[in-house]
């Protein structure tokens, strides 16, 4: 293995990520760009430079928006490292896999645009095959073309449940109800932040044009949804979904079930290197520290993008652009001043992108039974860990989420906690009625993706020679 250094080196090609790469090479700086994805466009813009859909009503304007972006990204001299997997990081190197073999590069400045995940919906069954969420079925669409099985349910809250539903009707693909978990006090709660939401009106109408078209195309949306259960039939597979409203318990039969309840950032990585995390109430999620340039608490290692906190697309390309001032004025191209004059009109952009977060972030916190899942819900899907066992071993003084995996091996699995992690801090808070931040998070380590003892074997001293160069496509 051939070791190779780059002035920035980038994981992620969603918006901030590629944003970044164009303006530091258009500066002049040696990029490298890698990620997991075969096509750059990240979970937004995911293949639109070759969509698997002929009719571009579909996914609509917002998705092919990521078409100049992409066209830009690919003008411009970057080493886009395709389909590597980065499972480690330090302050001055990183490793990643790429068709079963592993390589190092050495940077000067690192930026993590490792996007979100959604927030994992543990509830009764949510694990049955045929539930999955509307992200999957959404990236089966964009990669694919390929829609779920019918009939279709979707349930959840928050802005890319309606859009989901809406890309599936505009497809053809009948949806039979969409069940809205955003309880109704939240609408309420939500009006505190009513001066940002009308700053963001663009989001606003929006959202109501997506609301409108699913009313017109006769799709039931049944709000203040509670107590949803996925039941399976003798077949061990989805059968329908019940749920409870005003009062009521009701069933429908469905072949998939579409969940949603928002998505938190993709930490995986900033945690591992050890980077300082905080508490947002707010997003009610981990965020890494950052200032205003995305500088994490380790110099010259920045996060940009959703992957610091959950802001959209159009923020995290701003956010992506606000890094690369400060890593190109870090690498000495610009000076101080020119980089603050450049940043000056993307923060006012920026703002006004993030104007209508309060108002978002209040009406699709998700419902408490989410949050804090009944005992018998499976918190841990890869180990099989119930909310229950996680109770009862935080009753028996189990302090964090730490020792949650010697008790219980909830967080040992091979998503080291992706899926368990926010719940299992979450219920072990609530046993010892502590605040989340004192209950802490998973101490989540290298290697972050599972990589086969091949792939770590070709990164040995006497391996034959394959550089980064080889990998990457200009
Ligand atoms: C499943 C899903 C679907 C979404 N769909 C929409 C939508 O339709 N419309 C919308 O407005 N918003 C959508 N969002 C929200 C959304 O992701 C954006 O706000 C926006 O794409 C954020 O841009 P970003 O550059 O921060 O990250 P992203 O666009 O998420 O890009 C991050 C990239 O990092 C890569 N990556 C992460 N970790 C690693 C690693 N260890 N090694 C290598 N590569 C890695 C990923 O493959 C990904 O391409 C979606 C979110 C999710 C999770």
């Amino acid at each position: 293995m051939t070791e190779s250094h780059y002035d920035l080196v980038i994981v992620g090609a969603g918006p901030a990520g590629m944003a970044a790469a164009i303006d530091s090479a258009r500066a002049g700086l040696r990029v490298a760009l890698l990620d997991e994805q075969q096509t750059a466009g990240g979970q937004i813009y995911r293949r639109v430079g070759s969509p698997a859909l002929r009719d571009r009503k579909i996914l609509g304007p917002d998705y092919y928006y990521g078409e100049k972006l992409v066209d830009s990204f690919q003008r411009c001299s970057i080493d886009h490292i395709r389909g590597a997997s980065v499972w480690e990081a330090e302050a001055d190197q990183l490793c990643f896999s790429v068709d079963g073999g592993s390589h190092r590069l050495t940077f000067d400045a690192l930026l993590l645009a490792t996007g979100a995940q959604e927030r994992p919906v543990p509830f009764p069954g949510w694990t049955a095959p045929g539930v999955m969420t509307c992200g999957s079925a959404q990236i089966m669409f964009k990669t694919s073309g390929l829609a779920p099985a019918v009939p279709v349910v979707i349930a959840g809250s928050g802005p890319l449940l309606l859009l989901v539903a809406c890309q599936l009707v505009r497809a053809g693909v009948p949806v039979e109800a969409v069940l809205d978990t955003t309880p109704g006090s939240h609408y309420r709660e939500a009006l505190a932040e009513l001066g940002g939401a009308l700053r963001g009106w663009r989001y606003l109408l929006k959202g109501v044009r997506l609301l409108a078209e699913l009313r017109q195309a006769g799709v039931p949306l049944i709000k203040n949804v509670r107590q949803l259960q996925a039941l399976t039939g003798s077949d061990g597979q989805l059968e329908r979904v019940e749920y409870s409203h005003r009062g009521r318990r009701y069933s429908r039969v469905c072949k998939t079930l579409l969940v949603h309840q928002g998505v938190v950032p993709n930490v995986q990585l900033s945690r591992s290197m050890g980077l300082e995390h905080f508490w947002s109430e707010q997003q009610q999620c981990w965020l890494p520290r950052c200032d205003l340039w995305g500088e994490s608490s380790m110099a010259g290692i920045y996060i940009a993008g959703d992957g610091g906190g959950i802001g959209g697309a159009l923020a995290a390309e701003l956010q992506g652009r606000l890094s690369a001032c400060a890593i190109i004025h870090r690498l000495g191209r610009i000076n101080q001043g020119e980089r603050d004059e450049q940043a000056r009109g993307l923060r006012r952009q920026l703002d006004q992108q993030l104007a209508i977060r309060p108002f978002l972030d209040r009406l699709y916190r998700p419902a408490a039974e989410f949050l804090h899942p009944a005992d018998e819900t499976l918190v841990c899907r890869c180990e099989e860990v119930s909310a229950g066992e996680i109770r009862r071993i935080a009753g028996q003084g189990c302090a964090g989420p730490n020792q949650a995996k010697a008790f219980s091996r909830a967080g040992m699995g091979p998503c080291q906690g992706r899926l368990c992690g926010l719940t299992v801090s979450q219920l072990i808070a609530e046993v010892h009625q502590l605040p989340i931040e004192e209950v802490g998070y998973y101490r989540v380590r290298a290697p972050i993706k599972p990589v086969t003892l091949g792939e770590l074997a070709t990164m040995a001293p006497q391996s034959s020679h394959h550089g980064a160069g080889e990998v990457a496509e200009k």
